[in-house]
């Protein structure tokens, strides 16, 4: 599917920086079955808001319940605004079955390994909709097994500065080098130290990171590992910023994504799945 050039960029992309743009790396066929469910999961998640917001249950004590339901996770503030909604392929064959395995051989292509999907969500960003502070997605990951993870996004809208891009540091890897910087509960890895309540890298060390914006076409692959910090503002245009992603991890740690959202679903309200996140913890 990528040319051996392009493989190659993008396997030392990664290594070096921890993320790449694959130009037109999305085939027409796979990109449309993502728009066309887009419409049914958005759906169904705005049903399974309303049914629980005329329930005496909170969200929290609705996925707690049980059952292999959608994941919908309101927007901060706004409880019946829909920030992301996950687990998408378990309801989504086409999903299953024909996007993650096109995901599935790029990712092998690049890194000459294979990879299982360890959880995915498409993030709404309605208009106004929420800022994501400057994380690295690992540390929510870090209870799970996998300890390496790769991030494929796909933007079903053009991402643009006015609609709150992704933005993705640099040089952090020049940073992490200087120990004062580093959060000592991940011995060996380049986790930044962070504000507690907030999940956000300290805004001292965020503010020596310089910034890329990620300016993809909509048919361009954005792939990042759980390392990389990033960023994006709010949504000040006037339309959806809808992007879905897919993180995976390598199959030779395991299959994680069946037991990833039940922990999720039992423990909805855990800050840990809402670092960073303009999120409704459901309570
Ligand atoms: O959707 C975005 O702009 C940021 C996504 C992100 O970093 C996240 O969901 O953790």
């Amino acid at each position: 599917m990528l040319t051996s050039e392009s493989q190659a960029i993008a396997h030392k992309s990664i290594q070096e920086r921890g993320f790449c743009i694959l130009p037109q790396a999305m085939n027409h066929k796979t990109w449309q079955i993502l728009s066309d469910s887009y419409a049914l999961l958005m759906k169904e998640s705005l049903e399974i808001l309303s049914r629980v917001s005329q329930s005496d249950q909170s969200l929290s004590e609705y996925y707690k319940a049980g059952g292999e339901k959608l994941i919908v996770v309101p927007e901060n503030g706004d409880s019946d605004k829909i920030c992301r909604f996950e687990y998408i392929s378990n309801h989504s064959e086409e999903i299953r079955d024909s996007v993650i395995p096109y995901f599935q051989e790029i990712l092998s292509e690049i890194t000459g390994s294979r990879f299982k999907l360890f959880k995915d969500k498409c993030n709404v960003k309605r208009p106004g909709g929420g800022a994501f502070g400057c994380h690295q997605d690992y540390p929510a990951y870090s209870d799970f097994i996998p300890d390496y993870h790769l991030t494929i996004a796909i933007f079903l809208d053009q991402p643009s500065i006015s609609n709150g891009c992704l933005e993705m540091a640099k040089n952090w890897k020049s940073i992490s080098d200087n120990l004062g910087a580093l959060d000592s509960d991940y011995l060996g890895k380049s986790i930044f130290k962070r504000n507690p309540d907030s999940g956000d890298v300290l805004p001292e060390i965020a503010d020596k990171f310089e910034w890329e914006r990620i300016l993809p076409a909509v048919n361009d692959i954005v792939l990042f590992d759980s390392f990389v910090p990033h960023r994006s503002s709010v949504n000040a245009s006037d339309g959806s910023r809808r992007a879905y992603f897919f993180t995976f991890a390598p199959e030779s740690s395991g299959d994680h994504y069946a037991h990833y959202y039940r922990v999720k679903r039992n423990a909805f309200d855990n800050p840990k799945f809402h670092l960073s996140t303009p999120t409704d913890r459901g309570v």
